[in-house]
């Protein structure tokens, strides 16, 4: 047919193949060669039935999303739309199967509901994950897969963006039927068995649409739960005023709603922000100087040393992916209660119905305790998550470079020390990377790579491919204090605690910034973390303070007064047995004696000043780091504040949003701000460049990428 689509005929069968490698996608091209391939057999007596099958290793992964940001920019002006095709499809006078394996997600699922039959092998996964795009569906699934599957799994499907598995789409009538052994052999029997049965075509089933009375608890619950679980996201919603629709007008006028609220969602910022984060989780994989096929170092065997919240978080990476973890604590006790900690984390899960008792059982024998050296001689890497604590790190690595084999990779789970001050106490420096989990280890899914000075390659291949592994992104990064992540949480802190000594309460900062979509506010963060581990910190790092530098008053003195946050019941808020925060009038107290002390004026402070105080001092380091060279790309960046800081997926991270805001825009509060509080807001000169030539932080990463490849 093309390029894209061939077609072959077997007796009375026609068999359309995509080849559209990696993933199928409904690139240009594709969806023209399948229309071409229907004429065929459509015009072709001797065939009785069709076959929609994909090459390689997926049947149609969705549209290809490369080609929204060309509609959005006006590049392609007729858009994206393969409504009449699926008609065709579905009006095809002869049974049309699609056969399905990998992933029938989005336009993939749409196309395949056109079809009269779907057949799946049992790992084929299907789903309309559109939202997470920050899109909906857009080929008529809102009105489709209601049809099939009826209207509560529907509703969820197209609002949470979560897939399911064929034996669950069996059952809900997405699938017809699960071919056991070879696709297209299961596909041809099935299709050759329905070849005299009367055709209905999906738009015309009606049976499992409901009724207002049933539907109407349905979407209410719905909007409800996407409220909560996708704050602030419009795509959600709008994907279930699609599904409603579907319940409430006919076929064509709901596939007419579908692409009203299609095109709002693609037009918005929220799915450029969202397309931006799903290219970038594949681009920081990327590595300019780390060809694709460096040698990997294999990972059969792993230990961890320490026990507590990273060093057990870190251990249920590795056994949950089937790796054994030698964990070693120093005493008897510490060990007992790590073990305790990861067996109530399973045993949670288990009674959550996420996996069975056997799989924990497996997972807890991968775990051998040891609170020595001995088998350490067999680990492939060897993660330290000890206090953060440059001796105590340097006399652990030094041990570890007396017993560990040569080629063991040896990670420290540090999240702010110098990793080559670290490998310094090792005679291979080589063999020595940061590896920076994110609390919880075992949920959050940024995996901060840092590259010491002398890190081979191999050793940072391996650890990017062991973060895909344990189902991490790796962002590989620079060597300095707090790398990419903690040295821009640290600006965005200090702000927060200057913005209550200037005037905001701590509910008022972390209130605007909640709005704003983050997760958390800072101060609310700063309670959950322990304001003692900041304290301690910066106790350590006193030495280094400049001098006449402006410093937060407030954080230090709540810990003094042992207010070390949710773990004491007290910190910037106080806490009830729920660990619900309430203000608390002795913070409130505090926060003007000190103040009052040190001749600060407090002043009404607006949200807006609050956004920009806080967001813009990430972005001002983030740009910092980026000259530096210590990100790779702003993109970089953006992955690491989305997977480790709950920072909203629809503002795509705090360097795209400073672009959507516009870098001029940025940059001249940034000035203003630096005359107003000085030293610390000193402008980075690559976002005064950046501002002054009329570019994005896209830009400057096209602008990269192109260097790289000289
Ligand atoms: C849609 O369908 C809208 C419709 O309703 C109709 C509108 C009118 N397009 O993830 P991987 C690339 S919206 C373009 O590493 P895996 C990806 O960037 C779409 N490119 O593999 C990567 O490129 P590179 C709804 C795509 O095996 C390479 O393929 N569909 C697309 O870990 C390999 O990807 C989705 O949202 C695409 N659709 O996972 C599905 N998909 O190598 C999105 C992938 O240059 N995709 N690429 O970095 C996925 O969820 C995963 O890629 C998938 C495979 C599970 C399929």
């Amino acid at each position: 047919m093309n390029e894209l689509i061939s077609y072959t005929k077997d007796g009375e069968l026609g068999i359309i193949t995509v080849n559209n490698p990696p993933v199928n996608a409904l690139s240009p091209g594709v969806p023209e060669g399948i229309g071409l391939a229907l004429e065929e057999i459509t015009k072709d007596d001797e065939v009785k039935a069709g076959i929609l099958i994909g090459g390689g290793r997926t049947f149609i992964a969705g549209a290809d999303i490369k080609e929204f940001g060309k509609v959005t920019s006006g590049q392609k002006r007729d858009g994206i739309n393969f409504l009449d095709l699926l008609v065709a499809i579905e009006d095809c006078p002869k049974p049309m199967i699609a056969a399905i394996h990998g992933t029938a997600f989005g336009g993939g699922l749409e196309v395949a509901m056109a079809f009269h039959y779907r057949v799946a092998v049992a790992s084929a996964q299907v789903g309309q994950p559109e939202c997470k795009l920050g899109i909906i569906p857009g080929a008529a699934g809102t009105q489709r897969l209601p049809r099939l599957a009826g209207v509560a799994l529907a509703t969820q499907m197209c609002a949470d963006g979560n897939p399911i598995n064929a034996k669950a789409a069996l059952e809900a009538g997405i699938v017809d039927q699960i071919v056991e052994g070879d696709l297209l052999e299961g596909a041809k029997a099935f299709a050759r068995s329905m070849i005299d049965n009367p055709i209905v075509k999906t738009r015309d089933k009606n049976d499992k649409l409901g009724d207002e009375a049933t539907n109407a608890p349905i979407f209410a619950a719905a909007r409800a739960a996407a409220k909560k679980a996708a704050r602030g996201m419009m795509a959600p919603q709008a994907a279930i005023d699609a599904v409603e629709a579907a319940t409430k007008l006919e076929f064509f006028a709901g596939c007419a709603r579908e692409r009203e609220l299609f095109q709002e969602c693609l037009f918005s910022d929220q799915s450029k922000a969202m397309i931006h984060a799903f290219f970038g989780e594949r681009e920081v994989a990327k590595i300019p100087d780390i060809p694709k096929d460096t040698p990997l170092i294999p990972i059969a065997k792993a230990a961890v040393i320490g026990a507590g919240t990273m060093g057990g978080g870190i251990t249920m990476n590795f056994v949950n992916v089937g790796i054994p973890v030698l964990l070693k604590e120093t005493t008897q006790e510490a060990l007992d209660r790590g073990l305790a900690t990861i067996a109530k984390n399973y045993s949670n899960s288990v009674k959550k119905g996420r996996f069975s008792q056997e799989v924990m059982d497996k997972r807890m024998a991968l775990i051998t305790p040891t609170l020595g050296y001995d088998g350490f001689e067999e680990a492939d890497i060897v993660v330290e998550a000890v206090f953060e604590n440059m001796a105590l790190k340097k006399e652990t690595f030094a041990a570890l470079d007396q017993i560990c084999k040569p080629g063991a990779i040896l990670a420290s789970n540090t999240s702010t020390l110098d990793i080559d001050e670290i490998a310094s106490a090792t005679s291979r420096p080589e063999s020595v990377v940061g590896t920076h989990f994110f609390s919880p280890a075992n949920v959050m899914r940024l995996l901060e790579i840092v590259r010491g000075q002398a890190t081979s390659k191999s050793v940072l291949a391996t650890a990017m491919d062991l973060a895909k592994k344990i189902k991490k992104v790796g962002v590989l990064v620079g060597n300095c204090y707090g790398f990419v992540g903690n040295r821009m949480i640290h600006q965005y802190g200090r702000e927060a605690q200057f913005l209550v000594e200037e005037g905001a309460q701590p509910q008022d900062v972390d209130g605007a910034l909640y709005e704003f979509g983050l997760a958390m506010g800072p101060l609310a963060m700063g309670d959950l973390a322990g304001l003692d581990v900041g304290w301690r910190i910066r106790k350590e790092h006193a030495h280094l303070e400049k001098p006449g530098v402006r410093k937060a008053l407030i954080a230090d003195e709540l810990a003094e007064r042992g207010r070390y946050g949710q773990k004491t019941g007290k910190g910037w808020y106080i806490y009830d047995e729920n660990r619900k925060p309430s203000p608390d009038p002795e913070v409130t107290a505090l926060i003007e004696e000190l103040t009052a002390n040190a001749g600060i004026q407090r002043r009404e402070i607006s949200k807006e000043e609050i956004i920009e105080r806080t967001i813009y001092a990430l972005v001002n380091e983030g740009a910092k780091i980026l000259e530096e060279g210590i990100a790779l790309r702003a993109v970089d960046i953006d992955i690491i504040y989305l997977m480790g800081y709950g920072f909203p997926a629809w503002r795509g991270g705090p360097m795209w949003y400073a672009s959507t805001v516009g870098l001029q825009k940025v940059y001249d509060r940034v000035c203003e701000f630096h005359a107003q509080h000085g030293e610390l807001w000193t402008p980075a000169p690559l976002l005064k460049r950046l501002a002054e030539e009329g570019k994005t932080f896209e830009d400057f990463d096209k602008e990269k990428v192109k260097a790289a490849r000289g």
